[in-house]
């Protein structure tokens, strides 16, 4: 392996706090992902970036900088991909989804708050992530409480541009949404001193529509209700590294994974025994690496077939209208596309609740897990709806509220077995 630390030490990052990251991810890598059976070949690819995640793909984004492109680090799948590429900017996710981060963000930030946001700010702060130190720029996004007033202190440490996103869906705010995306554009002008034409838009919008399309092309193996071509835990890690990646090669890297899975209905390979439970999860993103409850699910005696949340289905659902010419047309069209994605942020938002129903059936399903992340009160507060329109469909469901700690591991365990069992 490459000796990634004098990269780090030239990116700023506090080397001996970071050091003692990647002496526990190998092992957490290794537990999880490795120790699976019959796992499908194009893997390869995403072992082979998560092995090296703090280099390969960092060392990468430099080397792209130093070229002159900039970087645009990202929270949330509001934010559209396509503005940046289209001004030749480079996106990478930034969520923290490890406990490692957590302590430095509760320096700032209140204890009784969401991980997610506390564990990005101390991954900032703290200096112990290099994307987070890579970044020329970050895109903040008006969704929750928590995330608006933690960007207030990052912006005190790093660019940061905030897009405001609506929380209703009338036409009126998907017109709102439209102007938020324009104004947009002209922030990645700034940035990267390129124009963004009407032609390069709609290049950019292509790209993006064949990276969701590569990524459901994948998930469309999982609904054979016969055959599990793919743990649950790979394709999260899949659409985990979606965030980071190159879009164009995450597109071909899918693309080639769908292809083998599709081979793989095709001769009944399963990665799971015949009859095991077919789970849903829904709920709050999972940002790498938190394969906590993938883990423990998968390692129950059941299966994840699907996940409806940012880190699943909600990030290439609904492709962007290609027809559009003229800018405007594209705005529109874009933010009628994102505005289509159902968050928790927004009121009302029945429209997720139809989703899962939908996704249950498309996906064979026999159980669902809803999970939520604690102190997440918009998703935590839609649960019991959620609950009670799934029970009267007769689907079992199991509510979690976890953290990235994994002091309640043990006992999720229990809980998932026993709800396994009653499948
Ligand atoms: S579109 S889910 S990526 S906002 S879990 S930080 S909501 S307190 S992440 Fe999200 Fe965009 Fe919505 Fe998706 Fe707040 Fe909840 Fe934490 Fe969350």
């Amino acid at each position: 392996a490459v000796d990634r630390h004098i990269l780090w030490d030239s990116l700023g990052m506090d080397l001996e706090t970071h050091d003692q990251l990647c002496a526990v991810l190998p092992q957490a890598f290794g537990d999880v992902f490795l120790s699976q059976e019959n796992r499908p070949e194009g893997m390869a690819f995403w072992d082979m970036v998560v092995a090296d995640v703090h280099g390969i793909r960092p060392q990468e984004l430099v080397d792209e900088q130093a070229k002159g492109r900039k970087v645009f680090g990202t929270f949330c799948t509001y934010v559209p991909d396509e503005v940046v590429i289209a001004g030749d900017g480079i996106v990478t996710g930034l969520c923290g989804g490890s406990q490692f981060w957590v302590p430095e963000g509760e320096k700032y930030l209140p204890a009784d708050m969401c991980p997610l946001i506390k564990a990005s700010l101390g991954a900032r702060l703290g200096r112990t992530c290099p994307f987070f130190r890579i970044v020329d720029q970050i895109v903040g996004e008006t969704t929750c409480d928590g995330k608006k007033k933690m960007y207030e202190i990052m912006a005190e440490d790093v660019p940061m541009y905030i897009m405001n996103l609506p929380h209703m869906k009338r036409p009126q705010d998907i017109a709102a949404f439209a102007d938020e995306i324009a104004l947009f554009k002209a922030n990645v002008e700034e940035v990267t001193g390129n124009e963004i034409t009407a032609e390069k838009l709609a290049e950019s919008i292509k790209i993006i529509n064949e990276r969701r399309k590569a990524l459901a092309r994948v998930f469309e193996t999982r609904k054979n209700k016969d055959v599990i071509p793919i743990s649950g835990t790979d394709a999260l890690l899949m659409m985990q590294i979606a965030f980071f990646d190159d879009p164009v090669r995450c597109a071909q890297m899918a693309n080639n994974l769908a292809a083998e899975l599709e081979q793989r209905l095709v001769d009944g390979v399963s990665v799971f025994p015949k009859g095991t439970k077919r789970i849903l999860l829904t709920g709050t993103p999972l940002a790498i690496p938190n394969w906590k409850l993938h883990h423990i699910i998968e390692t129950a005696g059941a299966a994840i077939v699907c996940e409806e949340n940012c880190t699943g289905t909600k990030f290439f659902t609904n492709l962007v209208d290609e027809s559009q010419t003229t800018l405007e047309g594209m705005y529109q069209a874009l933010a009628e596309r994102y505005m289509k994605i159902n968050c928790a942020c927004f009121t009302p938002n029945k429209a997720r609740i139809d989703e899962v129903l939908q996704l249950v059936k498309d996906y064979n399903v026999d159980g669902v897990i809803n999970t939520n992340l604690k102190f997440c009160t918009t998703f935590k507060t839609e649960a019991p709806a959620l609950e009670k329109v799934l029970e009267e469909a007769g689907i079992p469901v199991l509510d979690i509220e976890t953290d990235y700690t994994d002091n309640d591991a043990g006992q999720l365990r229990t809980r998932v077995e026993a709800f396994v069992e009653m499948l």
